[in-house]
């Protein structure tokens, strides 16, 4: 599913983020950059060493930040690593710093001139935010970003498994109502 935003796109498909097509595909890391499980993992599996060796050289990234490396032998171009909140109580700023991943994401590609991302599904898989609240944030986030950068032509949530996605179609139609 799809829809227009301003002069973009915000896209929702069901996939996998290493095999995107985008200029730049967003991971889920942690403020080491070092490599994990879930999405850092598939990335760093299908993008090769290079990409760890760059993150080696920029030595970590705060939570609710977000770095840049080449794409290695991914089909994308570029990674942007941002840090997603740990989840607790929803009353530790996680709004705000899961908020934040998707933008400072977003300023990261507009500062290089990347015109499409493709995001998964940040602090939803080992950091433990419920799926339906941080779906509503990140497509505000998006669709706000989308509204003011015209740089910014595609944006696509890349969904892991049928049910995330239908959380995401959920909140997509409910924010376009
Ligand atoms: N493509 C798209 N989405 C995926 C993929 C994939 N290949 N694999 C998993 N997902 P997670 P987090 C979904 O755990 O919660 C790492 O160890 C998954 O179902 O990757 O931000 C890092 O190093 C879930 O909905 O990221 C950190 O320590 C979503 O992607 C920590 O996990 C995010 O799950 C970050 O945790």
């Amino acid at each position: 599913m799809e829809v227009k935003v301003g002069q973009g796109v915000l896209e929702i498909v069901e996939g996998d983020i290493t095999q995107q097509d985008t200029e730049a595909v967003v991971n889920a890391a942690n403020t080491s950059l070092l490599g994990g499980g879930g999405v850092d993992g598939a990335i760093h599996r299908a993008g090769g060493p290079q990409i760890l060796e760059e993150c080696r050289q920029i030595g970590g990234c705060p939570t609710g930040e977000a770095r840049i490396t080449t794409g290695g032998n991914l089909r994308a171009r570029y990674v942007i690593h941002t840090v997603g909140p740990v989840y607790r109580d929803g009353l530790h700023r996680e709004p705000e710093l899961l908020a934040s991943c998707y933008r400072e994401s977003l300023k990261m590609a507009s500062a290089k001139g990347i015109k499409t991302v493709a995001f998964p599904s940040i602090s939803t898989g080992a950091y433990g935010y419920p799926m339906e609240a941080a779906a509503r944030i990140a497509l505000k986030t998006v669709k706000d970003y989308l509204a003011e950068h015209p740089e910014i032509q595609r944006v696509r949530f890349v969904l892991f498994g049928r049910p995330a996605y239908e959380v995401y179609e959920k909140a997509l139609k409910e924010s376009f109502k």
